[in-house]
């Protein structure tokens, strides 16, 4: 039974796990949630995600939310199949469990809110412009810390792509759609380096390009 995604084509979480099952060569069939109606905050769905969030998956009964849990999912049960995105190796899978703390603790902490700060007048509410640049500030510091482990090394957690690499785009894309350049700018070279490649993966461009059910791959 094809994998069943709950999300939307615009939502950051959504994308993230979509790249996954592109990466990965997972088909699936993605139901629009009506996020505008409020269905997210149903009884019923609020049953499958008691944060009322999107996205969850159903595959086939199983229920799972979160969208690194789902990608992490994804990886685990399909290992050799598609990109290897998750080392074998102890240490290897150590190094992309601290990249996956880092993107947590210091990319989406602060890109998370800039963003959402920054669409509020499009729900019609006020950006809080000094949170804004306090997360800013915070990211620009943070950017540092990348562009250090970039400078010794190709990706997150050494010289193979993996799944924490990725995780990072659908929020760093946003940044760049909403005139926030500070991944490509130049202040940077190894992390503009880095951004560049992996926003440029073919599973991404798929994803940007409109994010839509997946019946199988070549
Ligand atoms: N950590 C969660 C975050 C989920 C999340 O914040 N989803 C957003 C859309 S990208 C949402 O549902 N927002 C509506 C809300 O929080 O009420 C994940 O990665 O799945």
């Amino acid at each position: 039974m094809v994998l069943k995604v709950y999300g939307s084509t615009d939502s950051p979480c959504t994308q993230r796990l979509a790249l996954i099952c592109h990466e990965k060569r997972v088909p699936f069939e993605l139901f629009v949630v009506d996020m505008k109606g409020g269905e997210h905050k149903s009884a019923t769905y609020v049953e499958k995600q008691p944060f009322g969030q999107i996205p969850y998956i159903d595959d086939d009964g199983f229920i799972l939310f979160e969208s690194r849990a789902i990608c992490r999912y994804i990886c685990a049960k399909y290992p050799d199949q598609g990109t290897p995105l998750v080392p074998k190796d102890p240490k290897a899978l150590a190094l992309m469990e601290q990249g996956a703390s880092i993107e947590s603790t210091n990319f989406d902490f602060n890109v998370s809110v800039i963003v959402g700060e920054k669409f509020n007048p499009m729900r019609g509410f006020t950006t809080n412009e000094a949170l804004v640049s306090e997360r800013l500030a915070l990211l620009t510091t943070r950017l540092a810390g990348y562009e250090a482990i970039l400078g010794k090394q190709k990706y997150i957690a050494g010289d193979e792509l993996t799944l924490v690499d990725l995780f990072h785009i659908p929020y760093g894309e946003f940044l760049l759609r909403l005139g926030v350049d500070i991944l490509v700018n130049g202040s940077f070279p190894n992390v503009s380096r880095w951004w560049k490649d992996i926003s440029s993966r073919p599973t991404w461009k798929k994803v940007h390009a409109g994010l839509v059910s997946v019946q199988s791959y070549d």
